[in-house]
């Protein structure tokens, strides 16, 4: 971690592995097996995430990062001089970047406060960042979500943009979703803005294809749930006795994506001294991935207290980003 960066950690990595014992215990007791997508981001997920990313198949990024290329300068316009950037699930920075940089354009120097799940991503990408731009100030926050989220109202008194980019929304249930926004929308003071970046509904094939990659980048980001277990809580997952599997369920509006059991198997975890058997076809379900139409969208800023006063997407609108401020 680079000297400038101060790192405010809400995790223990004695109670961090306690949890994903538990969780995994709790997940693959369940009559419908299921495992928590927030195990996918280890330092080696992390780095498939960022391959994801680059996939041909995954328009997400790309249309995202296009979408703030050409108007980065009309966001932070919106904005007072002064504002410093928060970012939510900010992973290497890559398309904070463009925001970076037109807040640069128009004041000497900025904040920039991100909190991420991995301590490996915000490691290198402070450190990056600091390189790139001298009169950055990079402060990480390696917390969860809504532990996260205590320290906006103490980081910067001043104004705020905060971001949730990259369709993270679309991992939480829509009423998780609302919770989420909610509780981000009473720490905003009247001038502090929040930008959202949503993937919306799209053709079937489109949005499939962007979960099951050529190149099959997708299906090891999702086995490496399986080989953290085997690592870290002394599993014997058989890796090539599972298989990826993604599909989009329309009645629910959202991706889904599950490591299906190739035979009837037995699988020991040591350290929580437990068996599980898993049927042939058998799935573990890893990740939803929800897509909006606007009409939902719209919904879910209202009911979250959320002003829109502003919308950017592309040619397909495949990709949605929404600037907010809190409702008066
Ligand atoms: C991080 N999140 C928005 C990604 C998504 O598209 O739901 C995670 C992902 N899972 C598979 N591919 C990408």
């Amino acid at each position: 971690m680079h000297d400038a960066t101060r790192d405010i950690s809400a995790y223990e990595e004695i109670s961090l592995v306690e949890e994903f014992a538990a969780d995994v215990l709790q997940g693959l007791s369940l009559p419908k097996k299921y495992l928590p997508p927030k195990y996918f981001y280890d330092g080696r997920g992390s780095k498939l995430f960022e391959a994801i990313c680059l996939t041909p198949e995954y328009y997400v990024t790309r249309t995202e990062h296009n979408i703030l290329c050409r108007n980065a300068d009309s966001i932070v316009a919106k904005l007072p001089k002064d504002a410093s950037l928060v970012e939510f699930g900010s992973g290497n920075s890559s398309k904070t970047r463009l925001l970076i940089e037109a807040l640069l354009r128009r004041s000497r120097s900025l904040k920039y406060h991100p909190i991420d799940i991995s301590s490996s991503a915000l490691a290198s990408s402070a450190s990056e960042l600091l390189q790139h731009y001298p009169s950055l100030e990079v402060r990480t926050i390696h917390a969860e979500y809504f532990d996260g989220m205590e320290s906006l109202s103490t980081i910067t008194k001043g104004p705020k943009l905060i971001l949730f980019l990259g369709s993270n929304i679309g991992n939480f249930e829509p009423a998780e979703a609302v919770n989420f926004l909610r509780e981000i929308r009473t720490r905003m003071n009247p001038e502090d803005r929040l930008l959202v970046g949503v993937d919306m509904v799209k053709d079937l094939a489109v949005l499939e294809a962007a979960y099951n990659d050529a190149e099959g980048v997708t299906a090891e980001f999702n086995l490496n749930l399986l080989r953290r277990i085997n690592c870290e809580l002394d599993g014997n997952f058989d890796l090539d006795a599972f298989r990826h599997l993604a599909l989009f369920n329309p009645a629910k509006s959202r991706i889904e994506m599950h490591l299906e059991s190739l035979v009837d198997q037995t699988v020991s975890i040591k350290s929580i001294d437990k068996e599980f058997m898993f049927a042939r076809g058998e799935t573990i379900h890893t990740e939803n991935s929800y897509k909006y139409t606007e009409d939902k969208l719209a919904g879910l800023f209202v009911d979250a207290g959320l002003e829109r006063s502003e919308q950017w997407s592309d040619e397909h609108r495949y990709f949605t980003v929404n600037l907010l401020s809190p409702k008066r």
